[in-house]
């Protein structure tokens, strides 16, 4: 569709992608489905009567007085309830004779390397972890930092400390020993728990270094708790103490005391587009009630024949909310893997969903997006029949990455949910239901029951269909950040102040034409071009929806005649060539997708992109290359060398026109 001509006013967003497919849900699923379209009658005559249903499906010490106590912008869900998280996910299934399942298979990179888990298991493991924090001096409230690889006693020591209520702030494997202090220091938290390394690609790779080197400079820490995952050689510390010392000498029983539902559970930073990281305080009732519905929603989970498998790393929010707490509050059976998808052969993943027959699978678009690029021959060679149910989360899918996943990952037969969330959300917010929704491949549909989400244009007014952007949520939920962790003015800034009475997350998005919410990628990385708002994602998707293209990553960089031009860097599939004519096939691709506005200037083959750890796309080092700048802060990307590999390809940069 070509876009419309600038009018007096600039449109928020420009809606440039039309996407007429859509999938309705497979009819046994829809006849047994955990939830019906009953559920979003029911949230919209009653929202807070709603979430109270959802409550009651967790075990409460002492139920709650008031359901919802709302001083914009500070939530408190639950007042009055007292509950233990710990007892809630792992001691209740036990106590109702589900001991012997299955909570985690564990599979270590190494092949051949896996542990199991029994909810019986993980409850002694829990119970003696939790003694051991008391040892060690940590009590409620107390904050611990933990930096560990994904290893089983990385839930372990999370629900250690949501047992005892004290305050974990989970800090990824991958992040420098700067950034770990600085998160520390943050939180100001006394205990690290570490390993002395995990396998990635192949090999040890150390954790206890980068350690060692952030608390040399954190005095407030008193221990480090270390697990011995690989064996290398590490230096000792006084303050150091070994998990197989303290940790297997302690009782396995333990009384989980109940908390009040507005306790802390955890801090997650999240760097954001600049500045300090941001401590995402999550308390404890209302995350765990959003949390554990929306997993038996969305992945419409059966406990008892269901083996669900999220693939994200423990140290990001999808960690938290889908690998632990959400299935185990339902009892679920999941997989954890430590490594990397290629590792020894990149067919690992799908050798894994065989093994443990995976049921569910709930990954990332970046990830989709490589195996697309690896080729559909290698899923092709494993059984695969078991899944029934795909999840996607972290970017927007596009439409081409969706409808590969759904072919070749789930035999065409799957329905795929598109999942928007955020750290700050803590729990799925926009998602189709895969027993109702007729999903469209790229779109994240509708709110979720209870949820009260909404596209708006400058002012705050929501967009009528067909208009797109600004993502803004009017109603408190339960599983929303309380503030940021010592600094509610940042918090206020940061979410409430762009729409009255609104939180504001962020993202561009549109409403289709039926209504249907799409999200279009960060607002900071919205590009001007010649009056016309565009958003990265539309352009990204056009490129990859040509043959040629594996991925791609567009930005906005200053031009002289039409304010900013889009500068596409695109990867190729395997298959194709870097022909002479390639940058000239995909400028007039994407002319013809999306309309000449959203001809990219230039095009830019490169042989990978610069991606978070959670597999985002940091458009701001792009921006720094387009605009020929050097590169800023790297720290939070999961290749530091991709730079490096990228700037080498810049002399053939064909700046076209
Ligand atoms: C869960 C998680 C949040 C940001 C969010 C948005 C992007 C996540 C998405 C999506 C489009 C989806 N995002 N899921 N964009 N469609 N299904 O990713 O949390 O790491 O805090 O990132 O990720 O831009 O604002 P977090």
């Amino acid at each position: 569709m070509a876009p419309e001509t600038p009018g007096t006013e600039t449109q928020a967003l420009s809606n440039l992608l039309q996407e007429s497919r859509r999938f309705a849900p497979p009819a046994d699923l829809a006849s047994s489905a955990n939830v019906t379209s009953a559920a979003y009658d029911e949230a919209a005559a009653d929202r807070l009567g709603f979430w109270e249903r959802a409550a009651d499906r967790l075990t409460w010490a002492k139920r709650w007085d008031t359901t919802l106590e709302w001083n914009p912008p500070f939530a408190k869900w639950f007042t009055g309830g007292q509950l233990n998280i710990a007892y809630n996910c792992v001691d209740r299934h036990v106590e109702a004779g589900r001991g012997d399942k299955v909570a985690y298979h564990w599979e270590g990179e190494p092949e051949g390397d896996s542990r199991t888990l029994t909810y019986a298991d993980l409850q002694r493991e829990v119970n003696k972890t939790a003694n051991a924090l008391t040892e060690l001096g940590v009590g409620k409230g107390d904050r611990v930092a933990i930096y560990m690889p994904m290893i089983p006693e990385l839930p372990i020591a999370m629900l250690a400390c949501a047992r005892i209520g004290a305050v974990h702030s989970v800090v990824f494997g991958g992040f420098s020993a700067t950034a770990l202090k600085s998160r520390i220091d943050d939180a100001d938290a006394k205990l690290v728990i570490t390993a002395d390394g995990g396998y990635r690609r192949g090999a040890p790779s150390a954790l206890k270094p980068t350690v060692d080197e952030a608390v040399a400079e954190c005095p407030q820490i008193e221990h480090v708790l270390v697990v011995r995952r690989t064996n290398q050689e590490i230096s000792t510390y006084d303050r150091d103490v070994f998990w197989a010392d303290i940790v297997e000498r302690q009782s396995d029983q333990h009384t989980a005391e109940p908390h009040e539902a507005e306790d802390p559970l955890f801090i997650l930073y999240t760097s954001g587009t600049t500045g300090k990281p941001k401590g995402i305080l999550h308390t404890s009732g209302g995350y765990l009630t959003q949390t554990s519905w929306t997993h038996h929603a969305v992945f419409d989970l059966k406990p008892e024949t269901d083996i669900y498998w999220c693939t994200a790393d423990i140290g990001w929010v999808t960690g938290h909310s889908y690998i632990v707490y959400g299935p185990l509050a339902n009892g679920a059976t999941s997989v954890i893997y430590e490594g990397t998808p290629d590792t020894p052969h990149r067919g690992r993943f799908w050798e894994i969903v065989q093994k443990y027959k995976v049921t569910i699978l709930y990954t990332a678009p970046t990830a989709i997006r490589t195996f697309m690029k690896w080729g559909d021959d290698i899923p092709a060679k494993f059984d695969m029949s078991s899944l029934r149910i795909l999840g996607s989360v972290g970017e927007p899918i596009n439409p081409e990455a969706y409808v590969w996943y759904r072919e070749h990952i789930g035999a065409s037969r799957t329905p795929v949910v598109d999942t928007w969330w955020q750290t700050e959300t803590g729990a799925i917010m926009i998602s189709p239901l895969p027993g109702v929704t007729s999903a469209k491949p790229g779109a994240a549909m509708t709110p979720l029951p209870g949820i009260v989400a909404d596209v708006v244009d400058d002012q705050g007014h929501s967009v009528p269909n067909g208009g797109g952007g600004y993502l803004a949520i009017r109603e408190p939920w339960p599983s929303m950040l309380r503030t940021i962790w010592g600094d509610d003015q940042r918090y206020i800034d940061t979410y409430w102040s762009r729409f009255e009475g609104m939180y504001f997350a962020g993202d561009g998005a549109k409403r289709d034409e039926d209504g249907d919410i799409w999200l279009l990628g960060r607002v900071d990385d919205v590009m001007l071009v010649s009056g016309h708002n565009i958003s990265t994602t539309e352009v990204e998707s056009a490129l990859v929806s040509h043959p040629k293209v594996a991925e791609a990553a567009v930005v906005g960089a200053t031009d002289p005649v039409t304010g900013q031009a889009i500068v596409s860097f695109v990867i190729l599939r395997g298959t194709a060539e870097e022909g002479a004519d390639i940058a000239t096939e995909l400028r007039n691709h994407v002319a013809k997708t999306l309309g000449p506005i959203a001809k990219p200037r230039q095009i830019l083959v490169v042989p990978e992109l610069p991606k978070t750890r959670s597999g985002k796309i940091m458009r701001r080092l792009l921006r720094d290359v387009a605009e020929n700048r050097s590169v800023g802060d790297v720290t939070t990307l999961a290749d530091s060398t991709v730079m490096n590999l990228i700037a080498e390809k810049l002399p053939s940069a064909k700046s076209e026109d």
